[in-house]
């Protein structure tokens, strides 16, 4: 009896934890479909979301911490300095939506702001990865009494179809990490305007957007010492391997990273070390390379601040802050939805 009382009085992790999911088949169909689609295309391409599995996404966690790799360091410390500047910006009801949570571990510096002067917070994590996105809402839910959280496993769209159904009061919008650069230019601002759509005037938008800058910097921080990314890259074959009974041998295959100056992104790309053909057996696919053909895996863009405030203001945002760090290799801003 004393039990259940005290159970009522304190909600438990799992009382407070609400998973969103879309169906399984229209993942899996939609990968079978992609690949196809980018495996028999000239030149050859696979989508970098595809990079995210469970085994993706605990690469790219290793990612954030090699030393090459400036930009989630940057961007932590950036958020650091200004959390409560940020928390600031809110009054006491305002939940917390990150879209591309992954280990959201620089979303606790703003969860820990927001609760120095809040009794309670909603946080709501879009992610692609389950597994990613069930770890860390336990870690979170165990570690901060006072969050409660509705997860959705899904696209970024997804997500924000299904946001104001979920969120009623101000919300602060995150968009961490440059994913932002993985988006075409002009995707990159219907994106952002799909974001403006879910938005009300009290609410803001936080991305954090990688600079453009010289190559000596950004070609190692995609191409480690450690070869991580190289088989961050090369774990999309493996993929394909796992998930559609692909035949990849990993070792006929090398991660490229360069930095396109004039379109102002890096390029990941895997090459064929040798003519080959490789089955893919569930899509009844035989896919044939020449020595040295390539596919390319991710784009990566790179934004000076001109081109932020453009950004911005295409989508019709205006910014109302931005930080950047000493070295000026990364910016955060915070986005104010303009009147309509
Ligand atoms: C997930 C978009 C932030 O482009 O820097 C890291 C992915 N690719 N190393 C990036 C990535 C290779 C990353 N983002």
């Amino acid at each position: 009896m004393l039990d259940r009382e005290a159970q009522k009085a304190m909600p438990t992790a799992r009382d407070r934890y609400t998973l969103l999911a879309q169906s399984h088949e229209a993942f899996s169909d939609n990968f079978a479909n992609d690949v196809r689609t980018g495996l028999t295309a000239s030149p050859k391409y696979l989508l970098c979301r595809y990079l995210y599995d469970a085994q993706g996404s605990k690469l790219f966690e290793e990612i954030c911490h090699l030393p090459e790799y400036y930009l989630t360091r940057t961007e932590r410390h950036i958020l650091a300095d200004h959390a409560d500047e940020i928390a600031q910006l809110f009054g006491e009801e305002v939940a917390l939506v990150e879209l591309g949570s992954g280990s959201a571990s620089k979303t606790r510096l703003l969860i820990e702001a927001l609760l120095r002067h809040r009794s309670k917070l909603r946080f709501v994590p879009v992610d692609i990865s389950l597994s990613i996105l069930e770890e860390s809402s336990q870690a979170l839910l165990e570690q901060y009494r006072e969050v409660e959280i509705a997860a959705i496993v899904g696209q970024f769209h997804d997500g924000l179809a299904r946001l104001n159904k979920i969120v009623a009061c101000p919300k602060l919008l995150l968009f961490l990490g440059s994913s932002l650069g993985n988006f075409e230019r002009q995707e990159a601002i219907r994106f952002l305007e799909l974001v403006h759509e879910v938005m009300t005037e009290k609410d803001r938008l936080l991305i954090g957007i990688d600079l453009r800058k010289h190559p000596s910097i950004l070609e190692p921080a995609y191409d480690d010492a450690q070869g991580v990314t190289a088989r961050f890259n090369l774990n999309l074959l493996a993929r394909i391997n796992r998930e559609l009974e692909g035949n990849f041998n990993l070792a006929g295959f090398r991660h490229r990273a360069v930095y396109n100056a004039e379109a102002g992104r890096m390029e990941m790309y895997l090459d064929s070390l040798c003519d080959q053909t490789v089955p893919i057996h569930r899509l009844a696919l035989d896919v044939h390379f020449t020595e040295g053909e390539a596919i390319h895996t991710e784009n990566s863009y790179k934004y000076s601040l001109a081109e932020i405030g453009a950004l911005a203001e295409a989508a019709g945002f205006g910014i109302e802050r931005q930080w950047l760090d000493a070295e000026k290799r990364f910016s955060v801003n915070i986005c104010r939805p303009l009147p309509k």
